[in-house]
């Protein structure tokens, strides 16, 4: 095996026995032989849209596998064996509707022709070397295919949410489509390599612009909010995960029942939307970020519903309690199927749940969130006079992701010494380092201001380019706003290119930078970008607020 694609990979190289995460080498491998499939039915997708063909099987499995891959979103090999076979029947189905065309596919390589069909044969072939992501030699072309591959699997997971709740834009499709079968391509340049990742994070602010669409026109706009971070004497069921889809038929389904509901980690942000509010079982949010689980999903008592990454492999302790849904899955744990109507039915949860002990609580009070571009938008005029008469300094951007890492106290501590007159905006589960700290407000205006999840990050680019007008400026970089964004999978890979993209300067990303960023590329980004990393709380303070 050999991965790279998080934060945590090994002596931040890459891992190669196992990963930190706990992947063992046979499921990196078929993760692999997943991604070469997708390549290949994207190759001859594309082929065929030319010829005016459309299979919408095709989109939706590309965007699945994708989402499936994504670190510690699915630890089940038999997800992969069954997903490999479906694959291939999709590749094949296109290929003959080409032929049907009296049209020749014009691409021979191996991503399109070859095939297997027992477990055994699959697996054959995803420990086969051409499978690797070292297969690419040249280490910045490898680089760069990398850092395309996993912006768009941070988007296939946003398009994944999106879609679920019924908002979908083919032109995205075709574009990811499009760009997987270019970095299969021997003969793109580095310049073309370049220029696809920001093409990239193009899209990337197209799939967050369409997830926060279908969000906010389904549930309303998030607004602020108090939420309790205690609990109460019923039996409970924890979700966990990003897709507000699976929350919304939960909270209808456990209406009545005497069982509560409780959000964990990024699900944090379906307490700040108006649509779930009317439930009084929703009770608030237990825990922190998802690395914690393993203590925090003992203590529940209850059961435990992931709609998304991250899983941390389950500890024997409460994995019977546990269920997935979604692109997740994890062996020996119960899997909810959408049904035919596209509804999901978590009768055997609920029931679980029944026979379960309420939560152990382990902590009280609340924290406030619901800080989204529409929220913030209507206390704009409070925030630019703050700004004006210099009670607000600077602005923060620390969204990102959290993780295991002894190193991210930092960002507990850079919070902590932030001057008085600055404020943080957040979004994903970087927030959990900072958000419980007492760091006040400025004339009401919390000094946190979360906006949700990662995906949310779109909200924080609204939220900037809103207070560039107010304050007439010309660009978001000449705003009084630094970004120092804390980083672990590949939805914040998208995230990172989406601000690219959008021309935003001086992204600090740690904490440290991807391992996939060969010199090269890395040398590309801060000389084009200034991207940099982060040093130490004194310093790196020192650094952004003197810049201007
Ligand atoms: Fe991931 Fe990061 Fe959103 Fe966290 S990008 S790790 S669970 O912020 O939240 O999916
Ligand atoms: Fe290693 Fe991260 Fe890949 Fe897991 S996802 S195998 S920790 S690089």
């Amino acid at each position: 095996m050999f991965c790279f694609q998080c934060q945590e990979t090994a002596n931040g190289t890459g891992c190669t026995i196992a990963g930190i995460c706990g992947k063992k080498d046979d499921l990196a491998n078929m993760q692999d032989l997943l991604i070469y499939l997708v390549k290949g039915i994207a190759i001859v997708h594309t082929e065929a849209r030319k010829l005016g063909i459309k299979n919408s099987n095709a989109d939706e499995f590309i965007v699945n596998s994708l989402f499936m891959t994504i670190t510690n979103a699915n630890w089940d090999k038999n997800d992969f064996f069954n997903k490999v076979r479906n694959g291939l029947e999709i590749r094949e189905e296109i290929k003959m509707m080409i032929k049907k065309t009296g049209a020749k596919l014009s691409n021979s390589s191996d991503y399109v022709n070859w095939y297997g069909e027992s477990n055994l044969e699959f697996e054959s072939k995803a420990a086969s070397q051409e499978v690797s992501i070292l297969a690419t030699r040249d280490e910045d072309i490898r680089s760069l295919r990398e850092l395309i591959m996993y912006g768009l699997k941070g988007l296939a997971a946003y398009l994944q949410h999106a879609a679920h709740l019924g908002y979908k834009d083919d032109s995205i499709y075709a574009f990811m489509q499009n760009t997987l079968a270019q970095i299969t391509d021997d003969k793109a340049t580095l310049e073309e390599l370049i220029g696809l990742s920001m093409e990239v994070g193009k899209y990337g602010v197209h799939g967050m612009e369409l997830l926060d669409t279908a969000n906010t026109s389904t549930y309303g706009h998030p607004e602020v909010t108090k939420v309790n971070i205690g609990v109460r004497q019923n039996p409970g069921i924890l979700i966990s995960g990003h897709d507000l889809k699976d929350i919304e038929q939960l909270l209808e389904q456990t209406e009545g029942t005497g069982v509560d509901v409780y959000t964990h980690s990024e699900m944090l942000v379906a307490n700040y939307y108006p649509a779930f509010k009317k439930y009084d079982h929703f009770v608030g949010n237990y825990g922190n970020a998802w690395w914690e689980q393993k203590r925090e999903f003992e203590s529940f008592n209850g059961p435990i519903l992931m709609t998304t990454n991250c899983i941390v492999p389950p500890k024997a302790s409460y994995k019977d309690r546990m269920y997935t849904t979604g692109a997740t899955g994890v062996e020996g744990v119960t899997y909810i199927e959408e049904q035919e109507d596209g509804t999901k039915d978590f009768t055997v949860i609920i029931e679980h749940a029944k026979q379960c002990e309420p939560p152990i609580e382990i902590e009280k009070g609340e924290i406030v969130g619901g800080f989204a571009h529409n929220q913030v938008g209507q206390v704009a005029g409070q925030v630019v006079d703050a700004v004006k008469n210099g009670d607000i300094k600077r602005f923060f951007v620390m969204a990102g992701c959290d993780g295991r890492h002894k190193s991210r106290t930092y960002y507990k501590e850079f919070a902590e010494e932030l001057p008085k007159d600055t404020i943080i905006l957040t979004a994903g589960c970087a927030k959990y380092r900072y958000n419980k700290l007492d760091l006040g407000d400025i004339n009401g205006i919390p000094r946190v201001l979360d906006a949700g999840q990662c995906n949310d990050s779109y909200s924080l680019v609204m939220t900037a380019l809103k207070l560039k007008d107010a304050l007439g400026l010309e660009s978001i970089n000449d705003l009084p706003l630094s970004y120092n964004i804390a980083w672990y999978e590949q939805k914040a890979v998208i995230v990172f290119l989406s601000l690219l993209y959008l021309g935003v300067k001086n992204i600090h990303v740690g904490p440290t930078l991807p391992a996939f960023l060969s010199p090269n590329v890395t040398n590309f980004l801060v000389e084009n970008f200034g991207v940099g990393s982060i040093t130490n709380t004194k310093d790196d303070l020192d650094l952004f607020m003197n810049v201007g």
